[in-house]
């Protein structure tokens, strides 16, 4: 019997032939569940504890096939029995465990660090309804749970609890795992989540995200990111954070005594990756559990922790620089609060510097000040992101302590973001260079083939195949049709002003004029956009106000429609982006120089074959060094001069609202037109705010961008040139491979042993 028929028989007494796609999406299951179990967990001395809130894993079915080197058997079997594997995933729910690039850099990581060889373990919680489903009703965004947990999900049950202490009560935890399994390796890490088995689905209010924010024994592991807007909803995030932590602490301390430590020499059990400031509280509670439960003198426990703990900062928002109040953690973990102020107390000793305090003068704590006292490595996620990190936004720390700073440019990993996305590319590039790059992950030989009419031409097929798909998946995922021959022009991010998506549709209105002028565009133009605004972001969600109210107008304007459509996909997650990316030509990566911290969609684009559309900010500026200024399309002002523009105050939005060429853009968003079909309130704030405000200076750049996608949409209908362009980005992008990425963490932060008898 083979394979699959031997789990359809187990199951359901069946041939393949005879289960429908759930009935094989659960044979699948447990055939993979199976195969992973046989696997041991990667056991070196040292291990890695990747803390983060958020991990944004995506389905899991094709990727495991994959890394286990059984996809292409099983897709035979099914094939041979009439079922296909896409069929079969649309059964999978996708894990709602993140919001955007933050929690799939997590994911990433996760692969590259088992894929590696490198014992590396992800620590972080069970949300049962995720971040949130978004969809759309009267053209808003709508926030309902996502309902992810099914009994075919991925998670297993462990037999590990722990008790967390608060200042009120204790909550008896839970731990859930999910298998993280390397590509061709035979060992596994893992994916380990906390929950406590008191939440209770039931207290939220019909059909909404709202709930008792108090309640913390039945809401704690209910959401990512609960609104924040109110202080029980900040205490509610610090409840989450702590118990993240505590439970983690708790499972480093027991692993390391398991392995042989006596404590004092933990630092060789352990190390700490803070994946952003969320799970800062683990340093206060590392040394809270040495010093008071195991009985370790305070400062060595300080010393053990300091040598053991690195921090990655992934923003410069102020907004998102956790800062809590003080008064805050002492009413929910008067411990911790009480280390906090001895920490800050002992690092007083040394520096006077306001700007360097843990507690600051209004009694909050800085959550990226604890990370870089009480860590031994500080780290940015891009080149650009790292100098304003030593130059401006963390100079005093930097001055402070320069041997901890150091940069590691984010990556993505290419089993997911191309063999699973883009089996058509990837069997190409084996036909071209022969299959090592599925380790290497080097595409450089695909240069030698700039000018090659016939490389050209079969790349060019393979994104056509790809825009089919997407139009399948679209007609799905929400009842609309593309067009297979227009240009796909894609931005897919959450939703912030910093990211400017507010400025696309500024050039959409342009563009909406100009079809209506009678310049009409040389083949149709769709844009797409995707993303979620947070609930309590009012702007943002105005801008999905915007796009949705343009997207229906344009869309029944027959004038305009057979030029120009514009989609915002419902839902953007992990699978959206799996169809979304392959399928397009041009990648939109706008935002204001110096706030993108790296982005990570940009190489997910780069490597699927499209032309990206940039600021010189985040990692954008290391694509441009890559293919050079002729396969790039670079415009707007450089993260210095918005640097200075902000330390000046001297941006003023009208200045650029009053001119000819921007004034009826924005204006156009109050238009009789848009009113007809919108929200008069949404409207009309989003259209003062960039009017009087415009915080991240979408007008500054609007122009050069007008300017810039018009050079664009012309370069696509040279194809030749067009295409050795795309030839030159994909033969690039090796540099962005996630593996390169934890190399150089393991290399320069952790010093990972390899378990080289496992590949
Ligand atoms: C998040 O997705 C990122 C940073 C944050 O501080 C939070 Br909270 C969430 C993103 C950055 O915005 C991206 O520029 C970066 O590529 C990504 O983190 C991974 O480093």
């Amino acid at each position: 019997m083979t394979l699959v028929s031997k789990y359809s028989q187990a199951l359901y007494q069946k041939p393949i032939a005879d289960c429908n796609d759930s009935e094989l999406y659960q044979v699948l299951l447990a055939l993979v569940k199976d195969k992973a179990q046989d696997l041991p967990t990667n056991n070196q001395k040292k291990k890695l504890y990747y803390f983060s809130a958020e991990f944004l894993i995506g389905k899991l079915l094709s990727n495991n096939l994959l890394n286990l080197g059984l996809y292409d058997q099983v897709s035979q079997e099914l094939q041979a029995a009439g079922k296909n594997m896409m069929d079969i995933e649309d059964a999978e729910q996708e894990p709602s465990l993140g919001n955007g690039g933050l929690g799939r850099l997590a994911a990433c990581f996760l692969d590259s660090i088992a894929s590696l060889g490198l014992n590396g373990d992800g620590l972080g919680l069970n949300y049962h309804f995720g971040l949130f489903k978004q969809v759309f009703e009267a053209n808003e965004q709508k926030s309902i749970p996502d309902e992810w947990i099914t009994d075919s999900s991925w998670l297993v049950k462990s037999h590990h609890h722990y008790t967390v202490s608060y200042r009120d009560f204790d909550l008896e935890s839970s731990l859930y795992d999910i298998d993280v399994l390397g590509y061709e390796r035979n060992t596994r890490n893992r994916l380990r989540l906390f929950d406590i088995d008191s939440v209770n689905p039931k207290i939220i209010h019909d059909d909404s995200i709202d709930f008792d924010k108090t309640n913390i024994k039945e809401n704690l592991t209910l959401f990512l990111y609960p609104d924040d807007s109110d202080h029980a909803g900040e205490l509610l995030r610090v409840y989450q954070q702590y118990f993240m932590v505590s439970n983690g602490a708790q499972l480093i301390i027991d692993e390391a005594l398991a392995k042989g430590s006596n404590l004092h020499d933990l630092a060789d059990y352990a190390v700490i990756q803070i994946n952003d400031t969320h799970p800062a509280l683990v340093i206060p509670e590392m040394i809270r559990l040495l010093n008071q439960v195991h009985g370790l003198p305070v400062e060595e426990a300080v010393d053990i922790v300091k040598s053991m703990t690195a921090y990655t900062n992934h923003t410069i928002l102020a907004e998102a620089l956790e800062k809590w109040p003080l008064a805050d953690l002492e009413a929910i973990v008067p411990e911790i609060a009480d280390i906090i102020k001895y920490l800050d107390a002992r690092m007083k000793e040394n520096f006077i510097n306001p700007e360097l305090a843990i507690i600051d003068d209004l009694n909050r704590v800085h959550m990226a000040r604890l990370s870089i006292h009480y860590g031994y490595s500080i780290n940015g996620v891009a080149a650009l992101h790292t100098d304003i990190l030593k130059e401006s936004e963390l100079k005093d720390f930097y001055q402070a302590y320069p041997e901890k700073f150091n940069n590691k440019t984010n990556g993505i990993t290419f089993r997911r973001w191309l063999m699973d996305a883009n089996p058509d590319l990837a069997a190409y590039l084996d036909q071209l260079l022969g299959d090592q790059w599925r380790h290497s992950h080097d595409l450089s030989g695909l240069a030698a083939y700039q000018a090659d009419a016939d490389v050209q031409a079969k790349l060019d097929a393979i994104k056509v195949g790809n825009k089919a798909k997407l139009n399948h998946f679209l007609q799905g995922r929400m009842d609309v049709s593309i067009k297979d021959d227009s240009i796909i022009d894609v931005q897919i991010k959450r939703i912030h002003e910093y990211k400017r998506q507010q400025m696309l549709a500024l050039y959409i209105i342009h563009k909406y004029f100009d079809i209506k002028a009678g310049n009409k565009p040389a083949r149709p133009i769709t844009i797409l956009f995707g993303g979620k605004a947070a609930n309590a972001y009012t702007i943002a969600r105005d801008i999905i106000h915007l796009i949705l109210c343009l997207s229906e107008l344009i869309a029944k304007d027959p004038e305009v429609a057979p030029y120009l459509q514009v989609v915002m996909v419902e839902n953007y997650n992990v699978t959206a982006a799996h169809y979304l990316i392959p399928a397009a030509d041009i990648s939109e990566q706008i935002s204001l120089a110096s706030k993108e911290a790296s982005g990570t969609g940009n190489m997910k684009f780069m490597v699927n074959g499209a032309l990206t559309v940039a600021t010189m900010d985040g990692a954008n500026v290391e694509i441009h060094d890559l293919v050079g200024d002729d396969n790039i399309f670079i415009f707007g002002k450089d993260s210095q001069t918005i640097v200075d523009l902000y330390a000046n105050n001297a941006y003023r939005a009208s200045d650029y609202y009053e001119k000819e060429s921007i004034k009826p853009l924005v204006d156009f968003i109050v238009s009789p037109d848009l009113l007809a079909l919108g929200n008069e309130e949404r409207l009309n704030r989003l259209h003062q705010d960039i009017i009087n405000k415009d915080y991240f200076m979408a007008l500054i750049d609007l122009e050069e961008f007008i300017e810039t996608k018009e050079k664009v949409y012309q370069a696509y209908e040279d194809r030749s040139t067009w295409m050795a362009k795309v030839i030159k980005n994909i033969a690039q992008a090796g540099y962005f491979s996630s593996d390169r990425t934890i190399r150089d963490y393991n290399q320069d932060i952790w010093h990972l042993e390899e378990n080289k008898s496992a590949n």
